[in-house]
């Protein structure tokens, strides 16, 4: 699935406008497409409120961040300035060396690649999480946005997400994987757009680093 389920919260929402039947739709065009298009279809939680929301933003607006569960951590990747993730290879895997996903630093678009230890996102901006698992079953859950979905090794599941408050939320796992589940825990940080260029210019790696280290 790659729809997020986000509980619209005291916001008013187009999408909940929109006829059932077109929304089952659109929803099954995109399910054949692969693509999070339909933002805000799947609403199975509710709540009273929620700090983002899942919108219809065009691709151009949309930032990509991978996110890779292993026991017990999470890591955030940015592609960089040439947009691009790249390779990454089992047999790298190394954190003690700096490479805990295994970035090729061969491969022409790893150079720039950003890894971290936790996320910072711009408020107002789509944001695409790829998910990975590097061993067992996680869950990447972000209570205060309603976000949670298994990261499963082999499989690439997306959540999408539009921050529109400032602030540090929490990111915890939601599976029970292994004995140090309980400390498996991150954050995103929502700040304004030039404190996120800022941030990923500070955190960009040189050539002979590729990662960018935690
Ligand atoms: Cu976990």
């Amino acid at each position: 699935m790659r729809s997020t389920d986000i509980c619209p919260g005291p916001y008013p929402d187009p999408v909940l406008q929109i006829p059932r039947s077109a929304r089952l739709a659109a929803w099954g065009t995109a399910w054949l497409q692969g693509r999070a298009s339909t933002g805000g279809v799947v609403r199975a939680v509710t709540g009273t409120s929620a700090l983002a929301r899942s919108r219809n933003y065009a691709e151009h607006d949309t930032i990509h961040i991978e996110v890779t569960g292993l026991q017990f951590q999470w890591y955030f990747r940015y592609p960089g300035a040439d947009g691009a993730f790249g390779e990454t290879k089992p047999s790298l895997i190394d954190a003690s060396v700096g490479n805990p996903l295994g970035l090729d630093a061969t491969d022409v678009y790893a150079h720039d690649d950003i890894v971290s230890a936790y996320a910072v996102v711009p408020i107002g901006r789509t944001i695409d999480v790829s998910l990975r698992a590097q061993d067992v079953i996680h869950s990447f859950y972000v209570p205060a946005f309603r976000i949670k979905q298994d990261a499963v090794p082999g499989l690439n599941p997306h959540v999408r997400f539009t921050p529109d408050h400032l602030g540090s939320y929490d990111v915890t796992c939601a599976e029970l994987c292994g004995l140090g589940h309980y400390r498996m825990f991150s954050r995103i940080e929502v700040v304004s757009e030039p404190d996120y260029y800022r941030w990923l210019a500070q955190r960009a790696p040189s050539a002979s680093s590729p990662g960018g280290g935690e």
